[in-house]
């Protein structure tokens, strides 16, 4: 039994309360240090099995997003290399406590590091068409707009679950030009658009991006069209498994998201499905923008290396 504050977060990312990739990350991370401070023995090895168990049942929450299983094993490993020294169990909680804490902010630090350098591919004028609800793509629209460029965005509503529509609130309450439009359309506004601003959810070993629903058949009416793509990911949503060949998990959500049980019920031969990403190539993107800079995917690997202090191919710590 853990603190219910753990559980919400468990239950609150599952239902899509607690949405977008960096926050869900941070959640973990934050979760973590409260199953930790609340776990009650003076015993390592039960401490560490307590704490497996609380990584495991966050890891399950979301299956897409990579940044959640990374930054469990940046706290996790910390707390693994402290039990293999011999470590106490007040040693490894504080160890646990500074790792989550430390993972926050840097991931805090890293959305805003990607607002300021990817401002500068935005440029005065530009027309910007963005698609779902990304911290890390607002982040650019707003310092560019800080910076007194003047720009119009173009919002798709991202179905089933309408996250354009918090993009369009935020930018417009920041002052910034926001059109609403259906998915659908848009290949149709293509032509008016200079540039695709997006986030992640993964991007994968060859440099594919991993994002809402939808972004793959924009990055290709924006390819078709000569439009940039820029995707912004911090690198904790690099997927380092992808290097030893697997494929990122596309989540499929409940088909209650897209149509009513009612319908359902009255359609039974209707099949629905609901994917919460799709795959886009790397050949459709032409800039992603990390907390590091403009970065190449395959150096990405080894910054993360660097930075998250894990040695990949090595057995996940909440096994
Ligand atoms: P930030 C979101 O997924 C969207 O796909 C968005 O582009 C991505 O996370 C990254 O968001 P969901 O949680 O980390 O809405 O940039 O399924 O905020």
């Amino acid at each position: 039994m853990f603190p219910k504050e753990f559980d919400d977060v468990v239950k609150g990312i599952r239902s899509m309360r607690i949405r977008g990739a960096g926050l869900i990350a941070r959640k973990v991370a934050e979760a973590l240090k409260i199953a930790s401070e609340s776990i009650e023995t003076t015993e390592p090895t039960l401490y560490m099995e307590s704490l497996k168990k609380a990584a495991k049942k966050l890891v399950g929450t979301r299956p897409t997003a990579v940044s959640l299983p990374n930054a469990l094993r940046y706290v996790l490993y910390r707390a693994k290399r402290r039990y293999e020294a011999g470590a106490s169990v007040e040693e490894m909680k504080e160890t646990v406590t500074s790792a989550a804490e430390e993972f926050i902010e840097s991931s805090l630090n890293a959305v805003k590091r990607i607002g300021e350098i990817g401002a500068g591919r935005i440029e005065d004028g530009d027309v910007v068409l963005t698609h779902c609800n990304s911290q890390t793509a607002i982040e650019i629209l707003r310092h560019a707009h800080s910076e007194g460029k003047t720009i119009n965005v173009f919002i798709t509503e991202t179905r089933p679950r309408y996250q354009g529509r918090l993009t369009a609130e935020v930018l417009s309450k920041e002052g910034i030009p926001t059109t609403l439009v259906v998915d659908s359309a848009a290949r149709y506004f293509m032509p008016r658009i200079d540039k695709v601003v997006v986030g992640a959810d993964a991007v994968a070993a060859n440099g594919a991006v991993v994002n809402k629903i939808g972004t793959s058949i924009i990055a290709l009416a924006a390819h078709e069209a000569r439009v940039n793509v820029i995707v912004g990911a911090e690198t904790y949503k690099f997927s380092p498994k992808t290097l030893l060949g697997a494929l990122i998990e596309i989540e499929e959500r409940p088909t209650e998201e897209v149509v009513s049980r009612k319908w359902l019920t009255t359609n039974r031969k209707v099949s629905v499905q609901n994917p919460a990403f799709d795959v886009t190539p790397p050949e459709y993107i032409d800039t992603i923008i990390t907390e590091a800079g403009v970065v190449s995917p395959y150096s990405i690997m080894f910054l993360v290396k660097d930075r998250f202090g894990w040695a990949y191919g090595e057995e996940e710590p909440w096994e």
